[in-house]
C-alpha cells in the first residue's frame, strides 16, 4: 500500500513514483532474462540481431510505400497469385550472363525475395545440390527468380555445393541446406531442387501442403510422362515438420541412384505423395551425360532394402559435414561443404 513513501508528498507525484518504480523494475527483470537468454544460447545473438534486422527491413519497407503510413500490416496474399501466367515457351540463350539475369532481378538480394504488395502465405526456401554445372545453375537462376515472384512468395535460394572430387552426395547435401537454412530463418517449407530442371508452368506452386509434393510429373526427355507410380525425383517439396518427422534423406547414397526412391517418406509415415495436374507439372531438362564423381551406386538396392531398419539414425540426427563457407551472392546463398568419408 506504498507505506515506505513519504507521506508528505502530493498524491499525484506519489503515484507518478510508484508507476516509475514498478517500470525499472520490470525494465530490469526483462533486460537480465534476455541478457541470459542470449549468453546460454551463443547462436541466439545472431538470431536476435538477424531477426531485428528483418523487422525493421518490414518497417521501412512499408512505411516508403504508404505515405499515410497508417497500415503497418500487409494483407495476406491471394491463395492463387494474379501474376501467374501458365506454361511458357523456355529459351535458353547460349551467352547468358550472370550480370544479365541480376539485371533482370533488381528486387532479389542475397538469393531472398518476398512480395511488397501482400503478406506471402509461406516462406519457402529452394533447395539445390550442386558440383560443376554452373551453366545449369545460370539458366535455373534465370527461369526460376522471376517464376517465384510471380508466385508471390516469400523465399531465399541456397545452393549447397560439394567440394573436393569424392563420390556426390545429392540427398546428403540436401540434408545440409535444410540444416544450414534454418539457421538464418523458420522457413515454412523447403523445394528440394535438381539444377538442370526448370519449370515451365507457373501455376506448379513451389508451396507445401498437408502431404509431401512431387512437382516433376513429366519432363521434355521422357515425353512428359510419369516414369513410374512411386517415383519421387527431382523437384519435391516437403514442410519443415515433414521433413523432420522422417529424418530427412539418407545419408549414404554416394553416387548416382536411389536417394529419391528411398521410401522413407511414405511407407514409414503413411504421407501420401500428391502431384500437380500433369499440363501443370512440366520440366525441361537442360541436356546433360553423367558427371564424373556420380556414377552408378551400385549398392542402392541393398540401402533402399535397410529403410525401415535404419531411418531413425541416418539422416538429419546424424548429417555430418565439415562447412567450409558461406557466400552471399546477390541471387542465392552458396554453402559449400566438404564430405571426409564415404567415397
Ligand atoms: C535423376 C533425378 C534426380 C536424382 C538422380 C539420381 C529426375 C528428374 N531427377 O536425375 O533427382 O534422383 O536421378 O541421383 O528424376 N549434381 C551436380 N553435379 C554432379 C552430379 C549431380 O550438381 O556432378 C546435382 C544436380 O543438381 C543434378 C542432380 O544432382 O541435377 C541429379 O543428378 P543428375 O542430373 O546427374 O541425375 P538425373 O538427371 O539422372
Ligand atoms: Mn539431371
Amino acid at each position: 500500500m506504498g507505506c515506505n513513501l513519504p507521506f508528505h508528498l502530493p498524491y499525484k507525484f506519489r503515484l507518478l513514483l510508484l508507476f516509475t518504480l514498478g517500470l525499472t523494475v520490470v525494465g530490469w527483470a526483462t533486460s537480465n532474462y534476455f541478457v541470459g537468454a542470449i549468453q546460454e544460447i551463443p547462436k541466439a545473438k545472431d538470431f536476435m540481431a538477424n531477426f531485428n534486422k528483418v523487422i525493421t527491413l518490414g518497417k521501412e519497407e512499408t512505411l516508403a510505400s504508404d505515405a499515410t503510413a497508417k497500415s503497418v500490416e500487409l494483407d495476406n496474399c491471394p491463395s492463387l497469385s494474379p501474376n501467374l501466367r501458365g506454361q511458357s515457351k523456355l529459351i535458353f540463350k547460349p551467352d547468358l550472363t550472370l550480370q544479365e539475369v541480376q539485371a533482370n532481378n533488381p528486387k532479389v538480394s542475397r538469393g531472398r525475395y518476398r512480395p511488397e504488395e501482400c503478406k506471402a502465405l509461406q516462406r519457402v526456401a529452394i533447395l539445390i545440390p550442386h558440383r560443376n554445372r554452373e551453366k545449369h545453375l545460370l539458366y535455373l537462376l534465370e527461369h526460376l527468380h522471376p517464376f517465384l515472384q510471380r508466385q508471390q512468395l516469400d523465399y531465399g535460394i541456397y545452393i549447397i555445393h560439394q567440394a573436393g572430387t569424392k563420390k556426390f552426395n545429392r540427398a546428403k547435401l540436401l540434408n545440409v541446406g535444410y540444416l544450414e537454412a534454418l539457421k538464418e530463418q523458420a522457413w515454412d517449407c523447403f523445394v528440394f531442387h535438381d539444377v538442370d530442371l526448370v519449370p515451365e508452368n507457373d501455376f506448379n506452386l513451389y508451396t507445401c501442403e498437408g502431404q509431401p509434393k512431387h512437382l516433376v510429373v513429366g519432363r521434355n526427355s521422357t515425353g512428359y510422362r510419369l516414369r513410374y507410380s512411386g517415383y519421387f525425383g527431382g523437384v519435391t517439396a516437403l514442410s519443415r515438420e515433414q521433413f523432420f518427422k522422417v529424418n530427412g534423406f539418407s545419408n549414404n547414397y554416394w553416387g548416382w541412384g536411389g536417394e529419391d526412391d528411398d521410401l522413407r517418406l511414405v511407407e514409414l509415415h503413411k504421407m501420401k505423395i500428391s502431384r500437380p495436374k500433369p499440363e501443370v507439372g512440366k520440366y525441361t531438362m537442360i541436356f546433360h551425360t553423367r558427371d564424373r564423381g556420380n556414377e552408378v551406386n551400385v549398392d542402392r538396392m541393398k540401402l533402399l532394402h535397410q529403410v525401415s531398419r535404419v531411418w531413425r539414425t541416418d539422416g538429419l540426427s546424424n548429417c555430418s559435414y565439415k562447412l567450409l563457407s558461406v557466400e552471399y551472392n546477390p541471387l542465392y546463398t552458396n554453402i559449400t561443404v566438404d564430405f571426409w568419408s564415404g567415397a
